[in-house]
């Protein structure tokens, strides 16, 4: 999913996302469904997280601070019996361990990817809490742990204050949570005397607004703390929730089994949306493909029509022609007897060796000519097609970063494009060499040096004259008369329409090549991107998930 698509960004994130919560949360969940029950205590900064769970250990395990953000990495807080759950990496594997107490160390150092245990015989042997960094600060890594934990999770306790119950962040988690039907209990905390029956009502409103209605919430007004810690009786009535639950077998295997499906149904949803964003990709690049194929199909054919009809015959080398065949002192002598015809273009073509070079010269240059602006118009296409898409804008900066510039054709085509006609004309030399090996033509053609001949025979591939304008059309309709009489009592004119025709699909078929070179510098832009991920795969995936949920 390289290509610059709207929405691939947040697909790219789906799905390292969902891979992740696999190994943070569904893989070891379906596992171990005795583990204990994870709780994180997420939500904003400065809500009171840390203190929460001290309140609730009984003990400062996690230290709270006046500093916004405080807590930049995990605590998990565990019974002595449960240590054998977390020590390894059966969850969150990308997390370090480290054993300790409350964090300590300098706020600057690199506390991100790594996770702290505390082992306290307060908290039940079924059930784990963890505090988390906060939802909603400015560090980045915060967030992302943040996410990352509330994923892994069994069970969420959200905790908002009276002044941020209403944020935007802290719902858009909360949905998060509805989407993946995570167990969630939510704390107001830090409630101003006598606030509470006020905003009470009001939250309530919005969770059930949200899909939410059914969640416990807890209030807990604002608390003189003593040694740091809140009184035993405000974090009572959530310490006993959760006792309860960590006491009960069955509501635990409830919570864990509604959790996992919730998750599961989530990531099936994830896979197909992902495969979507693949699907994108893919016709994407066919389309980038199918612009490609279609600005330089309509190259090779524009230069074979420009061959064909005349457009090569114009200009110089018309000129050279007519100077290698005499002018039009040879025109008038055109309506004489044919053998006298012969002797004077015998001479003409082969006595005149400066004449037959000036015009291969131009035969060169007039087809290279139309080969060159051809293909700049081919690549102008291809060009302005790209950038109608902004990933294909992407893709040409990309290519020009790398210091291939595909806005004009390559810089050999010029060379190649001149080596190409000097191949054919060899080839049509060739071709007539073969056809005097056999029986009817060699020695009257040899008598007349092949090289002439097939002069004569390149004028016919560019003879259908329909580019041709007023005079011209007089002059080079004249000019290839001559050349097709001449050869027609060379060789027979079966055996002109059959080289003639031979001349040009050879030619055709060299532009051809020619052109896949270009083409093959577009690809090769498209190459990096091509379809790595299984489409298929994914929507298989996401139909075993759900057949999986579902028991079907
Ligand atoms: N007086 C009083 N202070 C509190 C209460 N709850 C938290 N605090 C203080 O508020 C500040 C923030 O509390 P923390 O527990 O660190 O908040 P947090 O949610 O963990 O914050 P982050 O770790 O930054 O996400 C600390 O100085 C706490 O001592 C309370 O109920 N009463
Ligand atoms: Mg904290």
């Amino acid at each position: 999913m390289s290509l610059d698509l709207p929405g691939a960004d947040e697909a790219r994130e789906q799905a390292a996302s969902a891979v992740r919560q696999l190994d943070d949360y569904v893989l070891p969940r379906l596992r171990d469904v005795d583990a204990p029950v994870l709780t994180v205590v997420g939500g904003s900064t400065g809500a009171g997280k840390s203190t929460l769970v001290n309140g609730l250990v009984g003990d400062e395990v996690s230290r709270p601070g006046v500093l916004r953000p405080t807590t930049r990495s995990p605590v998990l807080v565990h019974h002595p019996d449960a240590a054998s759950w977390f020590d390894g990496d059966r969850i969150l594997p990308g997390l370090a361990r480290v054993r300790g107490g409350s964090t300590e160390g300098s706020r600057d150092e690199a506390t991100t990817g790594h996770i702290e245990l505390v082992t306290r015989e307060t908290v039940p042997a079924t059930l784990a809490v963890i505090d988390a960094p906060d939802i909603d600060s400015v560090v980045d890594a915060n967030r992302a742990a943040a996410a990352q934990l509330l994923d892994a999770a069994d069970l969420w306790v959200f905790v908002t204050t009276a002044a941020r119950y209403a944020d935007a962040v802290p719902w858009e988690f909360l949905r998060r949570a509805v989407a993946r039907g995570v167990g969630i209990a939510l704390v107001l905390n830090r409630v101003p005397p006598g606030a509470a029956s006020e905003i009470g009502p009001h939250l309530a409103e919005m969770l059930r607004t949200e899909g939410l209605g059914t969640a416990p919430v807890f209030t807990i007004e604002e608390q003189e703390l003593v040694d740091g810690l809140l009184p035993r009786s405000a974090v009572e009535p959530l310490r006993a929730w959760l006792g309860t639950l960590a006491a009960d077998k069955r509501a635990r295997a409830e919570l864990v089994g509604r959790t996992l499906a919730g998750t599961i149904a989530e990531l099936a949803a994830r896979s197909d949306r992902v495969a979507a964003a693949v699907e994108y990709q893919g016709a994407m690049l066919g389309w980038m493909e199918d612009r490609l194929g279609d600005g330089f199909d309509r190259a090779v054919w524009n230069i074979a029509t420009d061959v064909r009809d005349g457009t090569v015959m114009r200009g110089e080398v018309l000129a050279r022609w007519q100077e290698l065949l005499g002018t039009g002192e040879l025109l008038r002598q055109l309506q004489s007897t044919i053998g006298r015809l012969r002797d004077r273009v015998t001479s003409a073509v082969t006595g005149r060796p400066r004449n037959t070079e000036r015009f291969q010269g131009a035969v060169n240059s007039g087809v290279e000519m139309v080969v060159l602006e051809r293909t700049a118009q081919a690549v102008d296409e291809v060009v302005g097609q790209w950038r109608s898409q902004g990933a294909g804008g992407a893709l040409m900066r990309e290519a020009g970063d790398r210091g291939i510039d595909l806005t004009r054709p390559s810089a050999e085509l010029d060379e190649r494009a001149a080596r190409m006609v000097r191949d054919w004309q060899a080839g049509v030399l060739d071709l007539l060499r073969r056809e005097s090996r056999g029986k009817q033509l060699s020695a009257r053609v040899l008598s007349y040096g092949v090289n002439g001949v097939a002069l004569v025979l390149m004028v016919g591939v560019f003879s259908q004259t329909g580019g041709l304008t007023g005079a011209e059309v007089a002059i080079a309709g004249g000019t290839s008369a001559v050349g097709q009489k001449l050869l027609e009592a060379l060789l027979g004119d079966q055996a002109v329409r059959r080289l003639t025709t031979e001349a040009r699909a050879d030619l055709e078929r060299r532009v051809g090549q020619l052109l896949e070179a270009e083409v093959a510098r577009f690809a090769a832009a498209l190459d990096p991107h091509r379809q790595q991920d299984d489409v298929g795969r994914l929507r298989r995936l996401a139909e075993r998930l759900r057949t999986g949920v579902t028991g079907r």
